[in-house]
């Protein structure tokens, strides 16, 4: 293909940011440039622009800036309820093959009821979900391994890991590599540190633990997504206090909890609820001890937040 001397040509790229209208792209050939949306589509309401989103964008014109002209279609989103009760959906970012869940081991101390709605978010959005648990430094490992037990037994992979040592890096690092993958997890859990700590260019915001955990404010602020320098992307995501799920029905919530899979399709009444319906082969594997009780607990929990919520 020839390009005509002083005519630069469209070009590809994946959306790593945007505030205030201002939207950084890197292209395929790695260059990062600053865009603003075209007209047309910030008034199709239908979609709105994510990081990870991969967009055509048009080179300058009359007014020096580069244009983003088309959106192309998605993968995949990690996408939630806005915070607050508010009803429309919340693409967080675009394009996701894998969500890192991150938890600490202690500071701030780990509940399992909020780690499981982390999980139902990537279930939900059919996105594979890993477990990291950071700050190991902070407890005996053996004690951390109990306390997250139930979730390799549910088919999670789950890292322990410590930026503090170390521990844990080089694995993360290996799963991370040549994917784009979305980190979440509470707020003071370590997410930018650990990315910092694999990537020492990336220079995330961090905050002493103390402010972090006591004056409950977020140190990172929207998603950023960070091209990895083997190839692929993580999206830091600001911590989250409450979790919230769009369009979940109770019916597709049992899906999210994979270890209810072997059972689901055993129980008598084919639209089972697993809760109060006799012949109920989930219920039963908890009580035999084949599904965590806790983790059963947690569905029970959601399965009554989304039918009174509706
Ligand atoms: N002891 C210990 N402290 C850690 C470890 N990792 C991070 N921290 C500390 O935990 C605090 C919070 O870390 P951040 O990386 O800001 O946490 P975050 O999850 O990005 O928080 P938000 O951006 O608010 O969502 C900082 O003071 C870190 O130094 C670790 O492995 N061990
Ligand atoms: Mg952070
Ligand atoms: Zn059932």
């Amino acid at each position: 293909m020839t390009v005509d001397a002083g005519e630069m040509p469209a070009e590809r790229g994946v959306v790593l940011r945007g505030t205030g209208g201002v939207w950084v792209v890197r292209t395929t050939g790695g260059e990062t440039r600053e865009a603003a949306l075209r007209g047309r589509l910030k008034q199709a309401a239908h979609i709105k622009l994510a990081v990870g989103d991969e967009v055509v964008l048009e080179p300058p014109g009359q007014d020096g800036t580069w244009a983003i002209s088309e959106i192309m279609p998605r993968r995949s989103v990690l996408a939630r309820r806005a915070p607050g009760g508010g009803h429309g959906e919340r693409v967080v970012a675009a394009n996701v093959d894998q969500v890192i869940v991150v938890f600490a081991a202690a500071q701030p101390e780990p509940h399992v009821r909020m780690l499981d709605r982390f999980l139902v978010v990537a279930e939900a959005n059919e996105l594979d979900a890993q477990i990291l648990v950071n700050k190991i430094d902070l407890v005996e490992l053996e004690a951390a391994r109990a306390r997250f037990a139930d979730y390799p037994r549910a088919g999670y992979v789950v890292h322990f890991a410590s930026v503090r040592t170390g521990e844990g890096l080089p694995e993360l690092r290996e799963s991370l590599a040549g994917r784009t993958s979305a980190v979440s997890g509470p707020s003071g859990v370590g997410k930018s540190s650990l990315l910092n700590a694999l990537y020492p260019g990336l220079n995330l915001r961090v905050r002493a633990v103390s402010e972090a955990v006591n004056k409950g404010r977020h140190t990172t602020v929207g998603a950023w997504l960070h091209p990895l320098p083997g190839g692929g992307f993580v999206a830091d995501t600001p911590g989250l206090r409450e979790v919230g799920f769009w369009g979940l029905t109770p019916g597709v919530l049992a899906m999210c909890f994979p270890e209810f899979r072997p059972w689901r399709e055993r129980c008598r009444f084919a639209d089972c609820s697993h809760r109060v319906e006799p012949g109920c082969a989930v219920r039963d594997a908890v009580e035999r001890g084949e599904v965590s009780a806790a983790r059963y607990e947690s569905y029970a929990r959601l399965y009554s937040e989304l039918t009174h919520d509706s």
